[in-house]
């Protein structure tokens, strides 16, 4: 067979593992990290959204279901936004353990997270009805995989995705129930909670772009500077949607 030249192999194989040697995150030690925390509030009061109306199992679920796209709790704060570090090289080795999204009341819980790659996830149910778990990347609809949970306290532990994608959650069952976990390839991030706070710790000194997510409010971002071993405050602030 004929050798290809040597120039052609090396440029092939630069496209082939070029961007995966750039893109992986590198675990170093972080002894003077700093820490960036902050509040996600809203702009004006949420708008009144209408309770989700059931359409199966209404003897368990009930006829109607709060509706969570709003969680506002004390000063305007808003839970289940994700806030996250959009792009680090290096930092601390991200958790490995499992996060869980339990079938609860006809709903998810929690509603969003995040979690790293090569991490697991255990998906549960607290419900005497079957519920059928469906997680998708949302920027293409592929299926990770399709879990069907028959009985009250199932559950089934599967793989995370081993690259960094937005997963939205639906059940094939209850067309209504939604969630939404973040895969990151780093261990920088933090779900805001009941009153809007979020904390992210063991950050390595320097400047980064910090992402705060609604599912239906959108995205902000704002730098942000990291001093060695200090805090620093960010806080965002979203204009509610209907
Ligand atoms: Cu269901």
């Amino acid at each position: 067979m004929r050798k290809l030249p040597s120039i052609l192999v090396s440029f092939v194989f630069s496209l082939v593992a070029t961007p995966q040697t750039l893109s992986a995150y590198q675990v170093v030690a972080v002894t003077n990290g700093g820490t960036i925390s902050g509040v996600v509030k809203l702009s004006a009061p949420a708008p009144q959204v209408a309770p989700i109306m059931t359409t199966k199992n209404q003897d368990y679920c009930g006829k109607s279901i709060q509706n969570p796209l709003y969680e506002v709790g004390k000063d305007a704060g808003v839970a289940n936004v994700e806030v996250f570090i959009k792009k680090i090289d290096q930092g601390k080795a991200n958790p490995n353990g499992t996060i869980t999204l339990l079938n609860e009341h006809c709903m998810f819980h929690p509603r969003v997270q995040g979690a790293s790659t090569g991490e697991q996830i255990k998906i549960a149910s607290a419900d005497p009805i079957l519920h059928n778990t469906h997680p998708q990347v949302a920027a293409t609809n592929t299926t990770l995989y399709n879990i069907a949970l028959p009985y009250q306290g199932f559950s089934v532990t599967k793989p995370l995705p081993a690259t960094p994608e937005l997963i939205r959650v639906k059940c094939d069952a209850h067309e209504w129930m939604r969630a939404w976990i973040w895969v990151f390839d780093h261990p920088y991030y933090a779900t805001t909670d009941a009153e809007g706070h979020f904390s992210i710790a063991d950050v390595p000194a320097g400047t980064y772009e910090l992402v705060a997510w609604h599912e239906v409010m959108g995205q902000k971002e704002a730098p942000v500077t990291v001093a060695p071993g200090k805090p620093v405050t960010v806080d965002f602030t979203f204009t509610p949607k209907k």
